[in-house]
Parts: structure tokens; sequence; C-alpha cells
């Protein structure tokens, strides 16, 4: 299958689960075209039936901002009408959806893709949910041919939230297994022989607290020798160093800023900690999972359905600083618990969230809505149906 994929290049969880997504398809032998504002981050070296394409932008006094939606749109209509693209894959609503559903509507009927939208979180809860947003991000969704999310809770989210006619089909992250697992690592670059390694991993958004991160890190310290290690890179990073000096503790922190190759980072852990606000599936304590590191984490939002509360890592409430401290401590002083917890974990998502497990289901889905768009080509009713031609009768009801 001719598949296009357009995401968030960046560091965050859906550029890399994108990016990922198109590697795994490309290595099944379809052909995969990406098109970004800027090279995705772990899309660096040649790969046989990848075509990574970029957004041009031109920057003109009268614009505050380059209307980058627009170039995208432009590339994606470039992109789809030079190579026949069968299904455009957008990864982020806003502004990737969208920007692939103007240019489906600018390619003739009979060569239009179908448009598959992955809700990823953020895109959702914070971003398309914010009233400047919402219809649009309304209007891409019921306009998809197939949306998905990442988690049931995001999927439900996503119905009370915006009212859909549909609920998106759930299908979760994955990991490579090969890339994700324990191995040998030298701790030494990392943190000193008696101290233990807590690693934290994001794009420091508001959304991942990374304050309480630095709170509770206090408090494991009366009870552990410990590091904490920040990898990545945001906003809020700056104010965890603030209160890292306030509490008296900035030189217990390293700063890594952003690694491309956290698998061989990842297994140096004794514990990775995320306590955000909210994480619709939480890639990175799947991938620490993976590498048998146990996890400390938020009991809130999709997360849940990845992590069982004692078992296979531990779940506190947000904000709970003390419980965060407390199972922390708890992880850190006993090696022979964490390690079986870690090892709990890895068969767990070895069960679950595997590429053999979790691409066909993307791949069932592509196949499931081509085959319902050649079905109805030259019908228009059922054009509309699958979201392929706007229907006439919704044009001035407007959605919300
Ligand atoms: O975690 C982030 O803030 C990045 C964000 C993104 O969209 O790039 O990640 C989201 O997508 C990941 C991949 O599907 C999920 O595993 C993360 O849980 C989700 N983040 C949030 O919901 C906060």
């Amino acid at each position: 299958m001719k598949i296009g994929i357009t995401c968030m290049p960046s560091a965050g969880g859906s550029g890399v689960l994108a990016t990922e997504l198109g590697l795994a398809l490309a290595d099944r032998g379809h052909e995969i075209h990406f098109v970004t504002v800027e090279q995705p981050f772990r899309l660096e070296h040649f790969r046989d039936n990848v075509f990574a394409h970029v957004v041009d932008t031109i920057t003109y006094p009268l614009f505050r901002t380059p209307p980058y939606t627009l170039a995208l749109a432009a590339k994606i209509y470039e992109v789809a009408s030079e190579h026949g693209i069968e299904i455009w894959h957008a990864h982020y609503a806003i502004p990737n959806a969208a920007s692939a559903l103007l240019a489906r509507d600018m390619l003739p009927e009979t060569e239009r893709f179908c448009l598959v939208t992955t809700l990823h979180g953020t895109d959702i809860t914070l971003v398309g949910s914010d009233p400047s947003f919402f219809s649009v991000t309304r209007h891409v969704m019921e306009r998809s041919c197939e949306i998905t999310a990442v988690s049931e809770w995001l999927a439900r989210e996503t119905v009370s939230l915006f009212d859909l006619s549909r609920k998106p089909r759930v299908i979760y992250n994955f990991f490579d297994p090969g890339k994700f697992r324990p191995r040998p690592v030298n701790r030494r670059v990392l943190a000193a022989d008696h101290e233990k390694i807590i690693m934290h991993i994001s794009n420091f958004r508001p959304v991942k607290r990374v304050t309480d991160v630095v709170r509770a890190f206090r408090k494991i310290l009366d009870r552990v020798e410990a590091r904490l290690v920040f990898v990545g890179d945001g906003p809020e990073r700056i104010s965890a160093v603030g209160v890292a000096r306030q509490l008296g503790i900035a030189d217990r922190i390293t700063h890594l800023g952003n690694i491309t190759n956290i698998e061989e980072l990842l297994p140096a852990a004794d514990l990775v900690f995320q306590p955000s606000e909210h994480e619709s599936f939480g890639l990175v304590p799947l991938e620490a999972m993976a590498c048998e590191v146990p996890v400390l984490a938020t009991a809130s939002g999709g997360i849940v359905e990845v992590i069982e509360n004692g078992v296979t890592g531990y779940l506190v409430d947000v904000g709970d600083i003390d419980a965060m401290a407390e199972r922390a401590i708890e992880i850190l002083s006993c090696p022979e618990r964490a390690r079986e917890m870690g090892q709990r974990a890895r068969r767990h998502v070895m069960e679950k969230f595997t590429p053999d497990i979790i691409i066909p289901q993307y791949e069932a889905m592509y196949a499931e809505v081509q085959a319902k768009y050649r079905a109805t080509l030259g019908a228009a009713a059922d054009l509309h149906s699958i979201g392929i031609t706007e229907d006439p009768t919704r044009r001035h009801k407007g959605y919300s």
C-alpha cells in the first residue's frame, strides 16, 4: 500500500510513534512517504521503502507567522498526486489532519486518499478542546475515513468532549522489542557507584508536572543516595531547575537534553518517574517496562491500561508527592522486588504491545477503509458516509 504520514517531527511521543509506525510498515513492504516540517526525530538514515518530504514555508512581512498549515496541505497534495497515495495517516489532529483534509479536497474525486487520523492525547485534551480549535478539530474528525485513539480512555474522552457520531478505534502504542530490552550499560557515565538512578524523560510541558519530580526527589534523598537524570527539554525544565535550587538539590540532577537513542540509556535507570497530569497512553513508561525498568507514574488517563498498580509498576494520585516518594523509596531500597517488577513488566508488554500485535491492526484498518472507499467510489451519498466528500446537508448546520 502507498501510505503518507504527517506527524510532529519533534521529540514528543506522537512523532516518535508515527515514525516507528512508518518504519515498521516499510519493513512489511508498504511504500511510506513522510511529510513533515523537518526530518522526524527518529528518522535518521536511509531506509528501503521510506521517503521523507520536507515542507517549505516562506516568511513574508504581511504574515505574523508563516501559514504552515497551508504549506503542509500543499506538500501533501503534491506528494499524494505524484505518488498515488492511497492512505494518508495524520498523527495529531491539529494541524496535521486539517492540512491533509484540505489536500484531499484539492485532489480530483477519483484520486482522493482515505484520511486516517490518529489522536494522541493533548491534540484532544488541551489543543483541540480549546475554543479556538474546537470546531476545526471536530470537523476534521468527522471527515476522516477513520479515527484512531491510543487508549480506551482517550477514545471515550474524545466522544464525550466532541459529541462525535462514532467512537475512535483504539490501537495502542507499541515498542520495538529488539531495541528496547534489558542490556548492559555503563552506569558510571551517569552516576556514582553508590547512587541509584531515577530517570524522567519528557518534552517538559506543563502536563508532565516536572516540578513534582523534583519535589518527590527531595524527599527520596532523605532515605536513598540517588541521582535524578532528566532526558529531554522544553519550557518547564527551567521551572524544575528553579525548584531544585530552592530545595538545595540542583547538584543532584543531571540534564542530558534531547537524546535520540534512549534505548541505550533507559536500562541504566533504577526507576523511571512520570508524574503527568494525564497521559493518554505513556510511550516512555512502555519503553521503560520493555527494558525491565520499574515505572512510577500517576493513575490518570490511559496509563492505567498499560500499568497494573503494584504488579507491573506503581501508580499514585496526581500531585501526591508523599506517595510518590514512598513508592520510589520502596523500589529503590529493595532491588529484588524491583527486579521482579521489571521482569513482570517486560512479560506484560511483550504480550500486548509489540509490533507483531499492533501493526496488523493498523494494516487491517487501512484495508477496511480502502475497501469501503473502493466500494463506494462514484456513489456520492456513500462518499459522504466515509468522509471523502462533504455531506451538503451538514454544510450549514454548524458543528459545535
Ligand atoms: O507526551 C507528550 O506530551 C507528547 C505527546 C505527543 O503528542 O507528542 O505524547 C502523546 O502521545 C504519545 C504517543 O501516542 C502517548 O504515549 C502520550 O501518552 C501522549 N501524551 C499525553 O497524553 C500527555
